[in-house]
């Protein structure tokens, strides 16, 4: 048999091999591997010349066991080898992998015919380990193998035999075990080894959840395997992943996170190491401890802090732990009288915080300072004693002549959880002498023809010994240009020399060693007329009889009351406890009172507004600046009633008693008005510190402001449907009798439905407080360019005058916030409405609201409209609305070019090319009164210097002109401008 060809010839030692032995993958399990035996493997070898086991090394040397057949030249080959029983463990499906050399027939001389280049791999499954029983029926077949080739030629022309792997699946298997057998029918073959495993999905680690082994089913389906957490990690969301068949994790979801004190490291969670924290669950790394904290063990969640350091509540723990700040510096006062304004330096170390605020404690120091007590209740804190985040603070009404110490302590977040003993820095101060307060109330004890006695009461702060009275007097119709000063020691004084039936102004103020006190409000009196002498001696037969006329006629009209208001159906009063009549109420109709009527302006104040109680009102924020102090926006709570926003006017501190009479009175006119477009009064607050008056809250501001804001952003309808709301408010004042004197768009408020309502009442505030009056040759301050000519020339101010001032609101609103006159001077202004010049329409301005302008600016007072007229004049706009598309196409800014009503009529400006003809017609000559220009050509060459001749002296308006004629210009020639 030496001629009998062998399998193994060269491959067992031929480097070309060693790439197919290859160890296999992590996730197969090996239920045989042959290589892994060293002795005998004792498989069954039918019959026993068939194949036959013999030893080899493989490409390391390594000694392995292999079988090998090679019967080619003899017909009708059945060689069997089966191997031993291989248990299948949890396997269903298992894979079985041949190494096997195989020669080709034809390298083989004189074998045609019989040999063969393939084998058969069988398998059969037992419950049992059946021994060396083998009937080669029962086997069930897996796959005819045949070689990818079976040789290689090489350079060298060696034949050199290559290593075939072939890897077969079988299964499901459902036994306990299971036999291989290989059936050669005449092949040379050589099986090398013979592995047999099945696939797993490995235990892992995904997302800090561990994935134990699991095995794969036979079928397709995926198999959802949930993890569980690694030690020191909780579940944020379940953890899962599905196991393939081929034994490969798919899919993570779900994740665990790292407890507090732990920190994720590789797949383990750790605790933190000392020096580190971290306070909540997650798989951020532990953090470092921050400024002046530690953590000394390991795992810490939060980081102590040092000694004397702190943390409050509300600092994260990622927050450096901080300390009280120190005390502030440089305290400075400055002494008024008898208020004082401390102002100070932040401290040195604000103990690392932000919220650093200072408190101001006010003690009160015997002379020698030794005996200090704290400061009652009537020193004011301005803006408050504690919580000041500013470093000032005002204290106001302290005692004259009287030593004060004050404590200025700095306190941040952890102050209060410091034991340390607290640092102040003191300032200490000795008030001033201070003035006495103004004289607030004068009495008429006695009048005659020429002569006026009068007593007064002292001042209700003397602030130390008054010396004496300074007590002056005019002529009322004289303005002041004369005047009489006369010293009084007393509380009284009479006033002789005087002329008969003369209305006297008189001012009072007191002094002392510190000076004179503020003037008293002016006082008016007169003198009794020639014919008609009373003394108080001789009066009072007189009086009785005046009495009795008096209070024969007032019964008369009470009884008219009762009556008048049974059958007119009148039955609001608002104050049905009152006790006096100062005026007369005539049926249906409610009358404007004075407030100045009364003797005692309190009275007056408690007889039309509510007092409320400060505790029911809470300031939210400043929103304005008013004449007396802070107008601010706010909620009122009254009890029972539902919350609602409010505004509040303040009186600001170190006010006079005439002024605060002065802030009141608004509220005392306010409080008498009922009607949807004026502003509503809530009521005051007169008995606690800071004096307020609280209105309804108007979202949207002053009118102007509010126009300029949302300039061409409304309809024609809207607009006019706010100018009806303001003229139906003024019909209201007008019918009660109360004429307001500054009617302006400033004065005007809008709330968040677009209502506009009229504010700003008062009395001498008129003429003080509005930034737009101006002093008048006479004497007066008016708001010139909102105020009828006779207003302004005589002080003639009526309803007719607030009807002038409402046709400039009809322009204000018209043209969006535009100022009247724009920068005219106000000089220029009187001059040129006196001339016959007004006001032109607002750019795209309805001729219907430019006529009731032009109506309300009727020189003959008689000839404007009254306010029920107007509001029916704009209801009819409102109904019609097709009446507001005529548009009064006059310039669209010619600033200066105020119209001249004496030539222009409105009806003829319905059109840019009517009103360019209008233009070339007029000439401007008139227009820029006393200035030399022949044409209105020549305004688009005119100069800076030309328009500073004429007095328009800024450049817009001067700009707008030019281009204003420019474009009127182009227009004419080309068609319609683009405005
Ligand atoms: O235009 P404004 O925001 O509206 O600024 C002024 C400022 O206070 C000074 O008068 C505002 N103001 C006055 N009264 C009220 C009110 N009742 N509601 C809302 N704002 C008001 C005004």
């Amino acid at each position: 048999m030496d001629c009998k060809p062998s399998v193994l010839l060269l491959f067992l030692f031929s480097p070309v091999c060693q790439g197919h032995l290859t160890s296999h993958h992590s996730n197969e399990v090996n239920l045989l591997d042959s290589k892994a035996s060293q002795g005998e493997l004792g498989w069954i070898s039918y019959p026993s010349h068939g194949w036959e086991e013999i030893s080899g090394v493989d490409e390391h040397y390594t000694p392995i066991r292999t079988f090998q057949v090679c019967n080619v030249m003899e017909y009708s080959q059945n060689n069997w080898l089966r191997t031993n029983w291989i248990p299948r463990n949890s396997a269903q499906k298992i894979y079985v992998e041949l190494k096997f050399t195989l020669r080709d027939c034809n390298s083989i001389p004189l074998v045609l015919g019989t040999c063969k280049e393939t084998f058969n791999l069988y398998y059969m499954e037992t419950e049992e380990d059946q021994g060396d029983q083998f009937w080669e029926h029962q086997f069930s077949k897996i796959d005819t193998i045949a070689a990818d080739e079976s040789f290689t030629q090489t350079d060298l022309g060696d034949r050199i035999l290559k290593l075939n792997t072939e890897v077969r699946e079988v299964g499901p298997v459902a036994q306990k075990g299971f036999y291989l057998a290989f059936q050669d029918v005449g092949a040379c073959v050589a099986l090398v080894t013979v592995r047999v495993y099945f696939k797993k999905c490995p235990f892992t680690v995904r997302n800090l959840a561990t994935f134990p082994d699991t095995v794969p089913t036979d079928s397709q389906a995926l198999v959802e395997v949930r993890g569980s957490c690694v030690n020191n990690s909780r579940e944020a969301e379940p953890p899962r992943m599905y196991c393939s068949t081929e034994g490969e994790w798919l899919v993570p979801i779900g994740k665990c996170l790292c407890d507090v004190a732990h920190e994720p490291r590789g797949v383990t969670c750790q605790v933190c190491r000392p020096g580190f924290y971290k306070s909540s669950p997650g798989n951020l790394r532990c953090s470092k401890c921050p400024p002046h904290s530690h953590a000394h063990q390991e795992g810490s969640a939060h980081c102590s802090c040092e000694k004397n350091y702190f943390r409050s509540e509300a600092d994260p723990s990622s927050m450096a732990c901080t300390r009280p700040p120190s005390s502030p510096r440089n305290v400075i006062s400055v002494i008024n009288e008898t208020s004082v304004i401390l102002d100070w330096s932040w401290p040195a170390d604000s103990g690392g915080r932000k919220d650093v605020t200072f408190n101001v404690v006010c003690k009160r120091c015997s002379a020698g300072q030794r005996k200090c007590e704290a400061c009652r209740g009537a020193v004011r804190f301005l803006p408050r004693p504690a919580g000041l985040s500013n470093t000032t603070v005002t204290v106001a009404d302290l005692l004259a002549h009287t030593n004060y110490t004050f404590e200025i302590e700095a306190l941040n977040g952890v102050s209060a959880l410091s034991s340390e003993p607290r640092q102040f820095a003191t300032v200490t101060i000795t008030t001033n002498q201070a003035a006495p307060s103004p004289v607030a109330v004068i009495r008429k004890d006695r009048t005659s023809r020429n002569s006026i006695s009068l007593s007064w009461l002292e001042p209700e702060r003397p602030n130390g010994i008054i010396l004496d009275y300074e007590v002056k007097f005019y002529e009322k119709q004289e303005q002041e240009t004369s005047y009489t000063i006369l010293r009084a020691k007393g509380t009284n004084v009479t006033l002789n020399g005087l002329k008969p039936d003369t209305i006297y102004l008189l001012q009072i103020r007191a002094r002392t060693a510190a000076g004179y006190g503020g003037s008293s409000r002016k006082f008016e009196f007169e003198t009794s007329p020639d014919s008609f002498s009373i003394s108080s001696e001789n009066s009072q037969v007189v009086l009785v009889a005046i009495s009795s006329a008096v209070a024969i006629i007032l019964l008369s009209v009470v009884v008219y009351l009762l009556l008048g208001s049974r059958f007119c159906g009148y039955s609001k009063s608002k104050h049905p406890d009152e006790k006096r009549l100062p005026f007369v109420r005539l049926p249906g109709i409610r009358t404007y009172v004075d407030p100045h009527t009364y003797e005692d302006p309190t009275q007056a104040i408690h007889e039309f507004a509510r007092e409320l109680d400060a505790s029911c009102i809470a300031i939210d924020k400043v929103v304005g600046a008013g004449e007396f102090g802070e107008v601010c926006s706010g909620r009122l709570k009254q009890p029972s009633k539902k919350e609602t926003c409010v505004a509040i006017k303040t009186l600001k501190s170190g006010y006079t008693e005439t002024q605060r009479r002065d802030f009141l009175s608004e509220a005392s006119i306010m409080g008498q008005f009922d009607h949807p477009n004026i502003i509503r009064l809530e009521g005051v607050v007169t008995r606690n510190k800071p004096v307020m008056i609280v209105t309804e809250y108007m979202e949207n501001g002053s009118l102007d402001c509010f126009l300029r804001r949302h300039d061409a952003q409304f309809t024609v309808i809207q607009l006019v449907g706010m100018l009806r709301g303001i003229a139906s408010g003024m019909k209201y004042l007008s019918d009660m009798g109360y004429v307001h004197r500054d009617l302006a768009a400033r004065n005007i408020l809008v709330n968040s439905n677009l209502v506009c309502k009229v504010s700003d009442f008062g009395l001498s505030r008129v003429l003080e407080d509005d930034p737009e009056a101006a002093y008048t040759t006479r004497g007066g301050k008016i708001p010139i360019r909102w105020t009828a000519p006779e207003a302004i020339a005589y002080r003639k101010f009526t309803s007719a005058s607030d009807a002038w001032s409402y046709g400039i609101v009809v322009w204000e609103v018209m043209s969006y916030g535009e100022r009247p006159y724009w920068e005219m001077s106000n000089q220029d202004v009187i001059k040129a409405v006196d001339e016959g010049y007004r006001l032109p329409p607002p750019m795209d301005c309805p001729a219907a609201l430019y006529q009731l302008m032009l109506d309300c600016w009727q020189k003959d007072r008689n000839n404007r409209p009254k306010f029920d007229q107007i509001v029916s004049l704009l209801d009819k706009l409102i109904r019609n609305p097709s009446s507001l598309k005529i548009i009064a196409n006059a310039p669209s800014s010619p600033e200066n070019m105020l119209l001249d009503r004496t030539g222009a009529d409105i009806a003829t400006f319905c059109s840019m090319g009517d009103w360019l003809e209008s233009m070339h017609t007029l000439s401007c000559k008139d227009i820029f009164n006393g200035a030399s220009y022949s044409s209105c050509n020549t305004l688009a060459k005119t100069s800076t210097e030309d328009f500073k001749q004429v007095g328009v002296t800024i450049l817009g308006p001067q700009k707008k002109i030019v281009s204003s004629i420019t474009a009127l210009e182009t227009h004419a020639k080309n068609g319609p401008v683009p405005v």
